[in-house]
């Protein structure tokens, strides 16, 4: 009974404020510089991440997504709206590829994550997309404005329960359809009206190459229009906080032991591999311990 009381006691103290930086992730901003872009997700909902990825790493990258896209024909019928984007060729569940593996596992990408979605974050959805060059008067490509805390009930918590990248493997400009948002839209904690929509006054995410943009689930978003020849390729990684339901189902990788046994720590963590759920065997009364407490106390931060 005293042990339960003082786990209680120890949760409860280390509850952190929606938009806090933990005393753990602290020293991470510090070393990675991310302060400018913590405030700018407090303060108006997205920002653009510099110098992440390196470049062997984008064309690695660049070059899986098109062969997912061929392998899956997905570009052959963009066009009736495949995948959730109209008109964008889409390849999902890309967790467990080794270049998308070393490139979700890099230091500035988990920091900014564990700052939006705490400590324990998993992985939600990882899709790769390719824009095409818009013709003048065509159909609008891509997703309208929205938000990625959609499938959460209205008015969305304060803590932020999904965090997305959008990393762009040559960079983004406006003109080569870089992802737009409305900056301060994260303070209404819901969807936008119709009305707003259309009124919104939406501002491009332009990433150098090597950099990410990145959002929280309640900020307003839309894919923007690319005007200019070649194509906007793409990996749109989502994480989520350790309670909510991830969108993709990681967990053939998880019972994988090869892939398990060579896995880094960010990627134990993106599969859940030290959080509670699915830890109660049928035959069992409760959780493996263990995981019941680390899965607690990360909840908090
Ligand atoms: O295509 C884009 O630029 C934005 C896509 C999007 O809404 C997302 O990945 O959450
Ligand atoms: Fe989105």
């Amino acid at each position: 009974m005293a042990e339960q009381e003082s786990l209680v006691a120890e949760v409860a103290a280390r509850a952190l404020a929606p938009g806090e930086v933990s005393d753990s992730l602290r020293p991470r901003i510090d070393e990675l510089d991310l302060w400018r872009n913590v405030e700018e997700l407090r303060e108006h909902g997205a920002t653009v991440v510099t110098d992440a990825v390196p470049l062997d790493l984008l064309d690695e990258l660049r070059a899986l997504i098109h062969e997912e896209v061929e392998r899956l024909g997905t570009h052959e019928h963009t066009g009736a709206g495949a995948g959730h984007a109209r008109g964008v060729a889409e390849c999902s569940m890309l967790l467990g590829k080794p270049v998308v593996d070393r490139v979700v596992a890099l230091p500035k990408i988990q920091a900014m994550w564990e700052f939006n979605v705490g400590k324990g974050f998993r992985a939600g959805t990882m899709a790769g997309t390719i824009l095409q060059q818009s013709q003048p008067g065509g159909e609008y490509m891509g997703v309208p404005l929205h938000a990625d805390h959609a499938w959460l009930p209205q008015p969305w918590p304060e803590h932020i329960c999904v965090s997305t990248i959008c990393l762009p493997c040559e960079g983004m400009t406006e003109e080569e359809g870089a992802t737009r948002f409305v900056p301060g839209s994260h303070r209404h904690r819901r969807l936008p009206y119709a009305a707003e929509a259309a009124e919104a006054k939406s501002v491009p995410l332009v990433v150098p190459k090597g950099g990410f943009a990145m959002w929280n689930g309640s900020t307003w978003h839309e894919t923007g229009v690319r005007t200019v020849p070649g194509v906007r390729t793409l990996l749109h990684a989502s994480c989520q906080r350790l309670y909510t339901q991830p969108v993709e189902d990681y967990t053939h990788l998880l019972r994988d032991e090869a892939y398990m046994a060579a896995a880094s720590e960010a990627i134990r963590g993106l599969v859940g591999a030290d959080l509670l759920f699915g830890s109660v065997s049928p035959h069992g009364v409760a959780p493996d311990p263990d995981k019941t407490m680390k899965t607690l106390l990360m909840s908090q931060q």
